[in-house]
């Protein structure tokens, strides 16, 4: 019998990884960045801007940097405090690339077969998709374990990337008799936010790729175009009802009432008891006021972190430090375990 412990012992660490690929929406920020904030001051937080996933698909080389800087200055903006987290970009920090080949070689090919999100974004063109695209959720087990991290917080949409991350750990621990050495991670999903809708289509995610802008709250937006797309917004011809039952079946409405939830802190049900039996002539000018009262002093903090490239670029490069010191060890071991030659 082997005396290495059969699971994971280590300390608890929290990762979680957002894309430089545009601007932030409101779906990125109470599916991802709200959960960072309140995680940040009992947890030991690692935040991630994801520039090396961001280039699966085109990204112009004159903007990847300040759309980088772009991603930093909305986590500070929302909350995030680098001296409470380690805010970094993935670039900069060569372990996720190394492990990444170690993983390539541990995942199997049917298991990148079965990913929903890759079918998503190729659509009918696989074929002409890069390599790094169908490769993505390898790489983000990398990131996500070269910090032995333990807990994700995401939006529903990553789930099942997630649970592929578990699967390699899994598998890597297993191949290499390194029983615990990797933690299995766990999803942090749950809670309001977890999958905010299109605006104009209920049955899709809001999606900084969407093509229409009127789909989706961006971080940037002011209020007078909040309120338009709130009033543009899909719903229907019926009244908000008495019962979260009945939003079975009105996705759009069901979106409207769900961001209403999250970003008022209130849970559908009571969203539902303030609104019953109104209209969205009633409702949609409420939400628009909610949206703007949330939005808009990040929007003003966002502003103000752009105005000074340089502070961003020091935390961030303070980050990036700080990150190698954690990852680059564990590379290290994982490198013994796997046999590789050294002096
Ligand atoms: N609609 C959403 N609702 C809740 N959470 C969401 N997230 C994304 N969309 C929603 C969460 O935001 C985090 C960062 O996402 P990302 O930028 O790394 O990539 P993504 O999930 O691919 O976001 P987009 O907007 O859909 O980008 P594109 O259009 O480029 O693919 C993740 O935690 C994600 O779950």
């Amino acid at each position: 019998m082997s005396d290495k412990p059969a699971e994971y012992t280590g300390p608890e660490r929290v990762f979680s990884g957002v894309q430089p690929s545009g601007s932030l929406h409101l779906g990125n920020y109470l599916g991802a960045l709200k959960k960072f904030v309140d995680l940040q001051d009992d947890h030991d937080c690692v935040y991630c801007i994801v520039d090396l996933h961001a280039v699966t698909v085109w990204q112009e080389p004159k903007e990847l940097a300040n759309q980088t800087r772009h991603i930093a200055a909305a986590f500070l903006a929302a909350g995030v405090d680098p001296a409470k987290a380690i805010i970094y970009p993935q670039s900069r920090v060569r372990a996720h690339t190394e492990l990444a080949w170690y993983f390539n070689c541990v995942a199997r090919i049917g298991w990148l077969n079965r990913m929903t999100q890759f079918k998503d974004k190729a659509g009918k063109n696989s074929e002409k998709m890069s390599v790094g695209l169908y490769d993505y959720p390898v790489l983000q087990a990398a990131d996500i374990l070269t910090f032995k991290a333990t807990h994700v917080p995401v939006g529903e949409d990553q789930k099942q990337h997630l649970e592929l991350s578990r699967d390699i750990a899994a598998k890597f621990n297993n191949d290499f008799d390194a029983p615990g050495f990797f933690p299995l991670p766990e999803p942090l999903i749950k809670g309001p936010g977890a999958r905010v809708m299109s605006l104009k289509d209920g049955s899709n995610k809001m999606s900084k790729s969407d093509p229409s802008d009127l789909s989706r709250i961006n971080l940037t937006d002011d209020a007078d175009l909040i309120a338009k797309k709130i009033r543009k917004a899909k719903s229907d011809a019926g009244v908000i009802p008495e019962a979260v039952e009945e939003l079975e079946g009105r996705p759009e409405v069901s979106n409207l009432v769900g961001i209403y939830a999250a970003l008022s802190g209130k849970s559908d049900a009571d969203v539902l008891t303030e609104f019953a039996g109104q209209g969205f002539g009633a409702f949609k000018p409420a939400l628009a006021e909610l949206c703007v009262e949330k939005i808009a002093p990040i929007t003003q903090l966002m502003n103000r972190y752009l105005s000074d490239p340089e502070e961003i670029d020091r935390i961030l490069a303070r980050g990036a430090d700080a990150a190698s010191e954690i990852a680059d060890p564990i590379v290290g071991d994982v490198r013994d375990i796997m046999g590789f030659w050294k002096v």
